[in-house]
């Protein structure tokens, strides 16, 4: 399925292996990793469509189901559980439905899910006329050509800090960071300060090694600040390059995911720059140009916009928290049937020894 800008299986958990490195291996095979082309799985080549959603009823109360996100590197036999998907969980419940997980309803299906990779919960709302699931729409989203049916997803209030460091500014070699996790850890850079734009192209920045090495850098610092300990070898934090808006929005963003560029830019990780705008004081809200009222940010990005409606409240301890995140995505069925990955790798032949050759 496509889930908003992004691309991935969705398996019911039933169907895979219970354990997680036996699950881990099918799904490189399946994906077709490590292999920087993918060519021999349904990976797309890029981090963006090689992602895997696994999905079950769920023993919560607060969930009808549960979403197990997996992010499936392409050039690397690693699978990783360390992160959520916003994208990926734009298909989710049409996915339920599609299972029997969840009842249709004769308009349109509520499906509360708990995301198992942080706990965190979101409610989408989509068309199910006549109790099937209707992928076609008038709903547009940039990255995506066409238009889809609108799959609407609240966020209920933050489950963890939205300043994982419990300061709004961090400075880090020099440079001035302010580091929010809206269920995404990401740090909030103006692009400025690391001698870019934030303009640029996605491949351009990509191939900038001196921007890459800071970065890299940056996050590792980042990544203990935030209490994510090492992370050199981990998808999260992200890091958000923030400029100031050139198309009607709040703030221009370049996000790296963490190495390659995001063409557009992850939900979850504009849920973090929305309310990382709104944050007094941070790196966002001297670059931003909020609206003057309403929750509805837009968020510029490589590709277009993002819409977000991002509200915040104060906790106890007087930091903002996030208050309420809602999002418009689409999705769409693909494909549905059977996947056959490449058969499990035995033990290398030993290559016959010279001797051996007549
Ligand atoms: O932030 C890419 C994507 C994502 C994650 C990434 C996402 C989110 O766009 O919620 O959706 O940050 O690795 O699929």
């Amino acid at each position: 399925m496509r889930g908003g800008t992004s691309k991935g299986a969705y398996f019911l958990a039933e169907d895979l292996p219970a354990e997680p490195a036996a699950r881990d291996e099918l799904l490189l095979r399946i994906m077709g990793s490590p292999d920087t082309r993918q060519i021999d799985g349904l990976g797309g080549a890029h981090p963006l469509t090689s992602k895997v959603g696994v999905v079950s009823r769920s023993g919560d109360p607060r969930a009808d189901v549960d979403y197990l996100f997996l992010q499936v590197a392409v050039d690397r036999p690693e699978v990783s559980d360390r992160q959520n998907c916003g994208n990926i969980l734009a298909g989710i419940g049409p996915f339920a439905v599609e299972r029997g997980l969840v009842p249709a309803g004769k308009e349109r299906t509520s499906v509360r899910i708990r995301m198992t990779n942080t706990g965190d919960l979101a409610t989408a709302t989509f068309p199910t006329p006549g109790g099937r699931v209707d992928y076609t729409g008038g709903a547009a989203i940039s990255g995506v050509p066409g238009t889809a049916a609108p799959v609407t997803i609240e966020f209920p209030p933050g489950a963890h800090p939205l300043l994982p460091t419990g300061n709004v500014l961090d400075v880090i070699d020099g440079v001035a960071v302010t580091c929010v996790d809206n269920g995404m850890p990401t740090v909030l850079v103006a692009a400025s300060d690391l001698d870019v734009t934030g303009y640029e192209q996605p491949k351009d920045l990509e191939d900038d090694l001196v921007l890459a090495g800071r970065l890299r850098e940056l996050r590792l610092v980042a990544g203990r600040l935030m209490g994510l300990g090492d992370v050199s070898d981990t998808t999260v934090p992200k890091v958000t390059l923030l400029a100031p808006p050139r198309d009607g929005g709040a703030v221009t963003t370049r996000t790296f995911i963490p190495v390659r560029c995001h063409t557009s830019i992850g939900v979850l990780g504009a849920a973090g720059v929305a309310a990382g705008l709104r944050i007094e004081g941070g790196v966002g809200a001297r670059l931003a140009r909020l609206p003057d009222r309403g929750d509805r940010v837009r968020i510029e990005h490589p590709t277009g916009f993002l819409d977000i409606e991002s509200s915040l409240g104060t906790g106890p301890d007087g930091l903002p928290t996030a208050r309420r995140t809602a999002v418009v995505r689409t999705a769409r069925k693909i494909f549905d049937g059977t996947v056959f990955p490449r058969a499990a790798e035995t033990a290398p032949t030993p290559a016959p020894s010279r001797g051996g050759q007549r």
